[in-house]
C-alpha cells in the first residue's frame, strides 16, 4: 500500500505543471490494481484452456500408441501444466450455469470453494507428474502419469461440471 500512495504520489510529481493532479491519482491508483478488475470474457477464456488441455492430451494418447515421439508428448505435456495453472483464474461470481451464460461450471464451485480448490490441486500435481513423466521417455512411467491426470480431471468434472448426457 506505500508503495502504491509513493508511485502514486511521485506522479503527481510529474503531472504537478498540469494542475491535474487530483484527477489523475484516481486512474493511476485503477491502473496499479488492473489485473483484478473484470476481464471481458472469463468463460471463454477458461474453455479455451481447458479445450487446449483436451486437444493435448489427444495428441499425448495418439502418441501412446505405436510409435512415440517424446517431444511431441513432452510439448503437449507442457501446455496441459500451463493451461491447468492458467484456467483457474477465470472463474469469477456470476459465471456458473445458473447465470444462463453458455458454460458447464456448476454453483457448487462457488458453494464450495474449498473442495474445488482441492480438485485444482489435485490436477496440478498431476500436470507436474506429467512433464517430469515426459521427460523420462519411458512409457510405462510415463501411462501412470496419464492416468493420473484422466483421473484428476474426472474427479473435477464428476462434482464441479455439468453431467455430460
Ligand atoms: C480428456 C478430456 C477430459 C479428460 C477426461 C478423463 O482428454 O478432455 O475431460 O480426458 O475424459 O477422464
Amino acid at each position: 500500500m506505500k508503495k502504491q500512495f509513493l508511485s502514486v504520489a511521485s506522479a503527481c510529481g510529474l503531472v504537478m505543471a498540469l494542475a491535474a493532479c487530483g484527477e489523475s491519482a484516481e486512474p493511476a491508483e485503477e491502473a496499479a490494481t488492473g489485473a483484478e478488475s473484470a476481464e471481458a470474457d472469463p468463460i471463454a477464456t477458461r474453455q479455451g484452456l481447458l479445450e487446449g488441455m483436451g486437444d493435448a492430451f489427444m495428441a499425448i494418447r495418439g502418441q501412446m500408441e505405436g510409435e512415440t515421439d517424446w517431444a511431441v508428448v513432452q510439448a503437449n505435456s507442457e501446455t496441459i501444466a500451463a493451461n491447468a495453472a492458467e484456467f483457474i483464474n477465470h472463474f469469477p461470481e456470476g459465471t456458473s450455469m445458473d447465470s444462463g451464460a453458455d458454460t458447464e461450471a456448476l454453483a457448487i464451485i462457488w458453494e464450495d470453494p474449498e473442495g474445488f480448490s482441492a480438485a485444482h490441486d489435485r490436477l496440478l500435481g498431476a500436470t507436474v507428474g506429467l512433464v517430469e513423466a515426459a521427460g523420462t521417455e519411458d512409457m510405462a512411467t510415463f501411462q501412470e502419469a496419464a492416468g493420473n491426470l484422466g483421473g484428476a480431471c474426472k474427479n473435477c468434472h464428476d462434482t464441479y461440471r455439468k453431467p455430460q448426457e
